[in-house]
């Protein structure tokens, strides 16, 4: 095994600090207790990998931040297969479909039925952050909530240091590999030397206003609305937690809105002359969230890597911010448990490239429904194109299979196969047969 495992070196007066410096060593510092990082830590804790995980927040702040709430079917197995799906099966809200409305009427996406079986679940990301917190206390893993100054040093070295403030005391941590699950705004990124990265990027001239309202869901899926007054959509939470969200513009004052006019405005753009109609209940919440597509390439840096929003940010449009944090610890935490069990960077180094495959189906399909439910200013051009979309998607099966798969979510990754094997008998190193690429939809081979 290579790394050993977490404890407390000496303390050592810091050169530059005034404080005394406490030094610890794990194999795999972690910094952001978002899904990203605390199903990292749960993966590794799986495979016997020690990991620190860092949080500037405090525990109460992120376990109430409201984000997002559609699962992939492979976020759920995953979480399941991680020992924490329990309250994720009893309290998750499958849904087999969605609506997409637009023109005064709804259209249904069967997604179950197009996907070959597959389905999404409605469950807060803050309740994945609660359960995940649960099973890493339960697991004495080491979780520190409200560290200040975190600042990385030696990424490009095979030990590469952590330095923290915690509880009134400078803390340097030595660590193997570090994960950078930071968010988008996070340090872990901006930690990569200028020069070692490229930005790819999107802006949309507009936000979402999003609210939760304390009323029970009347509708059993999502409807997605395209209106001439803009983008509408109608989601829920739980049993008795409705979440909607309105198209705003990008600047929008939250003060501009009081409660009668978000409700208005929810009215026109979700109902237009539809038989249901929504039920207005007590906004618990309320919100205005920027829209922007981000891909940093590679995600990696000498022992750093990056997961999450940290490494890539997309529009809420196709809900896949979250699902595509997951996928990226799923592939790291298979790349560590590779290196430290036989010693072996391969999957390591093509961690990135691993993960860019998938990043980018989703940054597509984020970019492609955020372009065809949205209104764009003064443009009649796109207007057109968007309605001759909307209706080739709901009336073409080949259109709605491919919203659909994406929907629910592509594979996890390629097949993760390490590129060389040993040899038993010669003990050298071989090169295995080159890697297949899995295709994302096995059904066309
Ligand atoms: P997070 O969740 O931002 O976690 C990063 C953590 O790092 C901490 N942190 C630091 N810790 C220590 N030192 C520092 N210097 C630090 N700087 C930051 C932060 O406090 C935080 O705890 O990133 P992660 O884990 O990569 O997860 C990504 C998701 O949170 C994000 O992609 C989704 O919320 C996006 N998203 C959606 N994703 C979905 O898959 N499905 C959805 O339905 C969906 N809907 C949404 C969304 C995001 C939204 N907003 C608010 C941006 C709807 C909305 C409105
Ligand atoms: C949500 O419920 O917050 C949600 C659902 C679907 C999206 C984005 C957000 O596309």
């Amino acid at each position: 095994m290579i790394g050993s495992a977490y404890r407390a070196l000496p303390i050592v007066p810091h050169p530059t600090l005034s404080l005394p410096m406490i030094s610890k060593r794990t194999q795999v510092g972690i910094v952001g207790a978002g899904p990203a990082g605390l199903l990292l830590a749960r993966l590794l804790h799986r495979h016997s990998i020690e990991s620190v995980i860092l949080e500037n927040r405090s525990r109460d702040y992120i376990e109430q931040r409201v984000r997002a709430g559609v699962l992939e079917q492979g976020t759920v197995d995953l979480l399941i297969a991680a020992g924490v799906g329990e309250r994720l099966q009893k309290e998750g809200l499958v849904h087999h479909g969605i609506e997409l409305r637009f023109g005064g009427a709804g259209h249904r996406i069967d997604l179950t039925r197009l996907s070959g079986g597959k389905s999404i679940t409605v469950y807060g990301q803050q309740e994945v952050v609660k359960d995940l917190i649960k099973a890493r206390l339960a697991a004495c893993g080491e979780l520190v909530f409200e560290v200040e100054s975190v600042t990385l040093h030696d990424i490009e070295s095979s030990a590469p240091r952590i330095l923290f403030r915690s509880n009134g005391e400078e803390v340097e941590l030595y660590c193997d590999a570090i994960a950078g699950c930071d968010g988008f705004h996070g340090v872990c990124r901006p930690s990569i030397p200028a020069g070692a990265f490229s930005i790819f990027e999107r802006a949309y001239p507009f936000a979402w206003l999003g609210i939760l309202a304390q009323d029970p869901p009347t509708r059993d899926e999502l409807i997605y609305a395209y209106h001439e007054r803009g983008f509408a959509l109608y989601s829920m939470r739980s049993p008795q937690v409705t979440r909607l969200y309105l198209q705003v513009t990008p600047d929008e004052d939250l003060a501009a809105w009081p409660d009668e006019r978000i409700w208005q405005e929810l009215h026109a753009r979700l109902e237009a002359d539809s038989a249901w109609s929504l039920r207005e209940g007590p906004i618990l919440e309320r919100g205005v969230t920027g829209m922007r597509s981000f891909v940093v390439e590679p995600m990696q840096h000498g022992r750093l890597f990056l997961a999450g929003d940290a490494a890539h940010i997309v529009p809420p449009t196709g809900a896949k911010g979250m699902n595509l944090a997951i996928a990226d610890v799923f592939v790291l935490s298979q790349a560590l448990r590779e290196f430290f069990g036989s010693g072996r960077a391969d999957l390591l180094d093509a961690y990135s490239q691993t993960c860019l495959r998938r990043v980018w189906r989703a940054e597509h399909f984020s970019w492609w429904m955020t372009s065809m439910l949205h209104r764009f200013p003064e443009d009649a051009f796109q207007q057109k194109l968007q309605r001759s979309q909307l209706d080739y998607v709901v009336s073409s099966r080949a259109a709605a299979t491919s919203l659909a798969e994406n929907y629910v979510g592509l594979p996890l990754a390629r097949r993760l196969q390490p590129a060389e094997e040993i040899d038993e008998a010669t003990t050298q190193l071989r090169p295995l047969p080159s890697i297949k690429e899995v295709l994302w939809n096995s059904d066309i081979a």
